[in-house]
């Protein structure tokens, strides 16, 4: 089904009885296959308003992120939370919705400094799972008040509704952008100078360590970036400078994860307290079992590869410093999204209750 507005959507969710699989452009959802019949959402497109001066989009939830982004660069915009592609790590196609980055809360490198994909989120509108039309601020279903449907919403992963409509905040591109290359350096060594970065007042906009490789990032006005690029480097010991674009096609391929793609293997993403950044890869290690890993955000996201079996491990050292997220490969009786503690699964199963009755959006997605 792909329905060509949002009345004729809260229709169709009104009368049905079978459930829904949510789909933006089918580039990265995650989770078990859910059952039932494909909702598109590539119906609900286009930019509704765009207002550079106010730094604010609002966009129907299927629009193409390409169009946005298009949209955005024309006046020198950007989203601030650097949504990834991540179709070559996940072996997709199609092409990612704005919708789909919402619902998923996609977040890049820039989520150090800028805050995740939910920090730019100030609006959505979504159909409700008894086809009522729920919007944040205005006009709201009743029984609903009180929640802040943003938050909700951001990553619920088509869960609580469909979204029709979501606003984002935006950014200014700066002027420039500079990157400091440790390389060479191990694990423990490149994350504690990633640490270091983070906490100097030089405004670090991006913390990674891949392949032997620590990147910090500086963007802004060309001289201050020159001056904070200039202090880093002195603090972090005499690191190579990457300019401009040389700089940029670093970024991107820490934001898709270009490291791990097109490998075989389960690929987990973790979230973890960054001091404790090699407490998973460690124990991985104790017990022989072969991965590879690349971190993010000073060591607070954790992408793991690894190609056989290991799922124990993982979970059971990431208990108490985050959170694991299989986002591909098929392990038997391994639940894809983090069990949930007793407290936060009745509170979810209420939100779920009360938001999708019938159960029949991506039903059984997240456990
Ligand atoms: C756990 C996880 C972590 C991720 N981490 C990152 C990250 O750190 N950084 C990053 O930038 N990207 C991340 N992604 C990728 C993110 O999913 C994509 O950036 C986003 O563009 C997908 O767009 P899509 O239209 O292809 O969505 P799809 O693949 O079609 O859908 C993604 C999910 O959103 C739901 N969905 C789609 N459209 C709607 C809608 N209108 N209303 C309600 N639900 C909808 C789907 O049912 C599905 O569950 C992550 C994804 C997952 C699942």
């Amino acid at each position: 089904m792909r329905p060509a507005d949002e009345m004729e959507l809260a229709e169709a969710v009104r009368g049905a009885a079978a459930p829904f699989v949510i789909r933006g452009g089918g580039t990265r959802g995650i989770g078990r296959p859910a059952p039932g019949e494909v909702l598109e959402t590539g119906g609900l497109s286009g930019v509704e308003l765009y207002e550079p001066g106010a730094l604010t989009l609002v966009a129907r939830a299927g629009t193409p992120l390409a169009e946005v982004q298009a949209v955005l660069a024309g006046e020198r915009q950007r989203l601030s939370f650097e949504p990834p592609d991540l179709r070559g790590l996940l072996g997709r196609t199609g092409e990612a919705t704005l919708g789909g980055v919402a619902a998923s809360n996609a977040s890049g490198p820039r989520r150090v400094q800028s805050g995740a994909a939910r920090d730019s989120l100030i609006g959505v509108r979504f159909v409700d799972g008894t086809g009522a039309v729920v919007k944040n601020g205005g006009r709201v279903m009743k029984n609903v008040t009180g929640y802040d449907l943003v938050k909700l919403m951001a990553g619920s992963h088509g869960t609580l509704g469909v979204l029709t409509e979501v606003a984002f905040r935006v950014q200014a591109i700066p002027e420039a952008e500079a990157t400091l290359v440790g390389e060479g350096l191990g694990a423990e060594a490149a994350l504690a100078a990633l640490r270091r970065a983070l906490g100097s007042p030089f405004d670090v906009s991006g913390a990674a360590f891949a392949g032997g490789r620590a990147l910090v990032r500086v963007e802004g006005m060309a001289g201050s970036v020159a001056y904070r690029a200039g202090q880093l480097r002195a603090l972090l010991g005499g690191w190579a400078i990457a300019e401009g674009a040389a700089s940029a096609a670093l970024w991107q391929a820490v934001r898709d994860v270009t490291a791990l793609a097109g490998r075989p293997g389960a690929l987990w993403r973790l979230s973890v307290v960054p001091t404790e950044a090699l407490r998973v890869p460690r124990a991985l290690e104790a017990t022989g079992i072969a991965h590879e890993a690349a971190w993010d955000w000073g060591g607070g996201l954790l992408w793991l590869l690894v190609p056989e079996g290991g799922a124990e491990v993982v979970r059971a050292a990431v208990k108490g410093i985050g959170h694991a997220t299989l986002v591909r490969g098929d392990l038997p009786g391994v639940p894809v999204f983090p069990p949930e503690p007793q407290e936060v699964a009745a509170l979810t199963a209420g939100l779920r209750a009360k938001f999708d009755p019938k159960a029949l959006f991506n039903r059984g997605l997240m456990g």
